[in-house]
């Protein structure tokens, strides 16, 4: 499609935001370093099995120690915006009570280099790695470990509230309670099937608190949520099929955006759980469905769904990926994942379908008439890349299919919401790059490479990819309208980015520009 970087360049709205994306867990290592707190993270992947081939995270990219010199690749890449997580336990070790003063400082270091290098801080409260303690107090079925959040939440605001762009409460709940409360898959390792449900509850809960907290504090970044979102496709016309997409999309899409969106619980949800003790009270959800500046929107791929058990296999691909663990995850349910046909695939065997981004908006858009701004929070791909020695004994590595998914969704991500696009009312700020480069992949531990940077697991040295290579002629060949910081304090406000100037932090809301072409966001 738009593989050339000119091509994508030319594309580009003038105020749209390119960033890359990583999570503390996933880069940082240094778990037993300078006062950090055990996290529930840290003990479900020492056990043996949990990882693939037992990789550790003790280590991942050591970005604790190296983080000046990832932002000065951040620099060099050319990015608007970084968006990175608190690990909750390094600055807050036991999940609550007293702070940790290296763990605060090390983001304060990190925002300052950043704004120093004109990127925009994009700060995620809550990417997975629950403190040990709250995991073994039940973690997100624990009802405690919302309000939890919501108190490092503020925490957060007073340490670094001057300085962040733009804040997301909690990210991919869909992931953390189907993989990790449902299926056993994830940290804390819970195989509770649909006794799940409360850590759903539990964790919109903690975004609401965090979101009350934010705003209690007066931040003048914008603040959003992150869900994943994955279009569910009926593999034939048969009924049972299409029913089954529903059910899939009832529990992995509607289920996080509703509440958030809507203010309610789709209703098959509240049917089901009118046979249990969970009933959400209507102060909850009045916390859950606040406004928001932005809405984030995790878009990878769509899912092939199929009535019927299966034959207990998964796709091809995501079997090897995974090790044997995703085989008969979910024992007795009624429908399964199916492969689409013809379809080229990563190496986690997700199929690669850039025309389904403009279905995830366009669907996005149709369902939630009040949708805020939207930025694509993640989205990226795993493939073995093929690595070459250079004649000097540097690696080339050209990562030729990562470029084309990464432009092919870019490109229909912004032609969707262009007008006359099939989502043309969806308001698209900007696209985050998962990942900045090849991390911890949860379960899927270092055979499963998102980045673009190649990180040597031995010397920790970074090779820059072709994907890096090419988002950065992007980057310099746009026609970017850089535009200061112009956050309004505690509202809906206007953002763009720090853009180039140095130190930049936030100026009154009067500079700020609408963009052509895209309705501003209502105060
Ligand atoms: O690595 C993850 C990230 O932590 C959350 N979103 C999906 C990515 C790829 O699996």
């Amino acid at each position: 499609m738009k593989a050339s970087a000119k091509d994508l360049a030319s594309l580009l709205p003038p105020r749209f935001t390119l960033g890359v994306a990583t999570a503390a867990f996933q880069i940082e290592g240094a778990l037993d370093e300078d006062g950090r707190g055990p996290s529930g993270w840290d003990v479900f992947a020492a056990k043996p099995g949990a990882i693939v081939e037992d990789h550790s995270p003790v280590v991942a990219c050591d970005h604790y120690h190296r983080m000046p010199e990832d932002v000065a690749l951040m620099k060099e890449l050319g990015i608007d915006s970084y968006r990175f997580s608190l690990s909750w336990s390094r600055i807050q070790p036991g999940g609550s009570g007293p702070v940790n003063p290296a763990g605060l400082d090390f983001y304060d270091r990190l925002i300052d280099l950043l704004l120093a290098n004109g990127i925009a801080p994009m700060a995620t409260l809550y990417h997975w790695d629950t403190p040990l303690e709250l995991d073994e107090a039940g973690g997100w079925m624990n009802r405690d470990t919302a309000y939890r959040l919501g108190e490092f939440a503020a925490i957060a605001a007073a340490a670094y509230g001057d300085r962040v762009t733009r804040w997301v409460t909690v990210n991919e709940p869909a992931t953390v309670s189907t993989n990790g409360y449902m299926l056993g898959m994830h940290a804390p390792g819970e195989a509770l099937m649909l006794k799940a449900l409360p850590s759903v509850h539990h964790q919109l809960l903690g975004h609401g608190l965090s979101l009350q907290a934010l705003r209690a504090a007066n931040v003048p970044g914008e603040i959003g949520i992150t869900n994943v979102y994955s279009p569910m496709v009926p593999a034939s016309i048969n009924p049972l099929d299409k029913l089954s997409a529903g059910l899939m999309d009832m529990a992995q899409n509607r289920l996080y955006a509703d509440p958030v969106l809507l203010g309610k619980y789709p209703d098959t949800i509240r049917a089901a759980t009118f046979f249990s003790s969970f009933s959400p009270s209507s102060e909850d959800m009045e916390l859950i469905s606040q406004p928001l500046d932005f809405y984030g929107l995790n878009y990878y791929m769509p899912t092939r769904v199929a009535s019927g058990p299966g034959d207990g296999a998964v796709p091809k691909g995501m079997a090897e990926a995974m090790g044997d663990d995703l085989s008969g995850t979910a024992p007795g349910a009624p429908f399964h994942i199916a492969s689409f046909p013809d379809t080229e695939i990563t190496a986690y065997g997700w199929p690669i379908k850039p025309e389904y981004m403009a279905v995830a908006l366009g669907e996005m858009s149709e369902r939630y008439p009040n949708l805020p701004p939207v930025y694509i929070t993640e989205g990226g791909a795993s493939f073995e890349d093929l690595e070459i020695q250079d004649p000097d004994g540097g690696l080339i590595i050209p990562d030729e299919r990562r470029v084309r998914y990464l432009a092919d969704h870019i490109a229909t991500a912004i032609e969707a919401t262009s007008p006359g696009g099939a989502a043309e009312a969806v308001d698209l700020r900007g696209y985050y790059v998962w990942s900045l480069m090849d991390n911890f992949e949860w379960s899927g531990g270092y055979k499963q490479q998102f980045g673009l940077l190649h990180v040597d697991r031995e010397t920790q040295h970074r090779t820059k990819k072709a994907s890096f290579y090419w988002l950065k002629e992007v980057l310099a060949a746009r026609h970017r309208e850089s535009v200061p910081e112009a956050p309004a304090a505690g509202a809906a406000g206007v953002n763009s980015d720090a853009g180039t100037v140095p130190g930049a932090l936030p100026v009154p809301d009067a500079v700020s520009v609408p963009d052509a072409g895209h309705p501003q966001p209502a105060g």
